[in-house]
């Protein structure tokens, strides 16, 4: 019999001590707007991302002429160059340029999952290249979801729903978690923007009038790239 690999949605940030990340693949994922914005980055040619956790961090590669990337609460960082908009992250000017970003919840999702065998970046943006690697890997999977400081979202909690839904005949879960996510995004999965309306970040970031990023981070598959952290930069894996 084979043996199927396991995977598990951690719902939050907070609870990844009940999660074991060694020897598995952890799948990093902010729909809003973290891990969509590094996704459009890297699939529209910025040569590497650099995620750190705090804004003195990101200050410190100024030197090197890196742009500087991130918001706290929604609202680009005073003196960095953009903020946390999946379509600043597509400008032609950045091709092979190395972006630095610091965010809320996403960059910190990243390092708070430091233990895991390997980390790629997920998003609704990529979700078939992510469901392709994961289903050509050995590897058991747990999907991060960013959430909001330490709290559940219903956004992180669809794309774990949503990519459960695409890898599960590889795979087998004893993780309630993971139900809840699938269950989520089968009574979402038609209207994903619809059944967000009412969800705290979407309430949140339409008081900063940025509905087309909303939109845009809610398409399926605008990318066909895997980014992984390799070292402290996120690339594209080249298969
Ligand atoms: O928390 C994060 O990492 C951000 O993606 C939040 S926001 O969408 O920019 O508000």
């Amino acid at each position: 019999m084979i043996q199927k690999k396991s995977v598990e949605v951690c719902l939050s940030p907070d609870l990844l001590h009940l999660y074991q990340l060694e020897g598995k693949i952890a799948v990093i994922v902010d729909i809003l707007r973290a891990t969509s914005c590094m996704v459009a980055g890297i699939g529209s040619g910025v040569a590497r991302v650099i995620p750190v956790a705090k804004v003195e961090y990101a200050l410190a590669y100024r030197p090197q002429g890196y742009i500087l990337a991130g918001e706290r609460n929604g609202e680009q960082v005073e003196g960095f160059d953009i903020g946390n908009s999946p379509f600043e992250y597509m400008k032609p000017e950045f091709l092979d340029k190395t972006i630095v970003t610091t965010t809320t919840n996403g960059t910190q999702a990243i390092s708070k999952s430091q233990d895991a065998d390997q980390i790629i970046i997920g998003s609704f943006l990529n979700i078939s290249s992510i469901s392709d690697y994961l289903t050509g890997s050995e590897k058991d999977v747990v999907i991060v979801c960013a959430g909001w400081k330490g709290r559940v979202n219903l956004e992180d909690s669809l794309f774990a729903g949503a990519l459960y839904d695409r890898i599960l005949d590889g795979y087998e879960s004893e993780d309630d978690s993971v139900l809840v996510s699938q269950a989520i995004y089968r009574e979402a999965k038609h209207d994903k923007l619809k059944f967000l309306q009412q969800s705290s970040h979407v309430l949140r970031l339409r008081r900063l009038n940025i509905g087309n990023d909303i939109e845009f981070c809610m398409r399926e598959d605008e990318f066909d790239v895997v980014p992984y952290l390799k070292g402290k930069e996120i690339i594209k894996i080249t298969i």
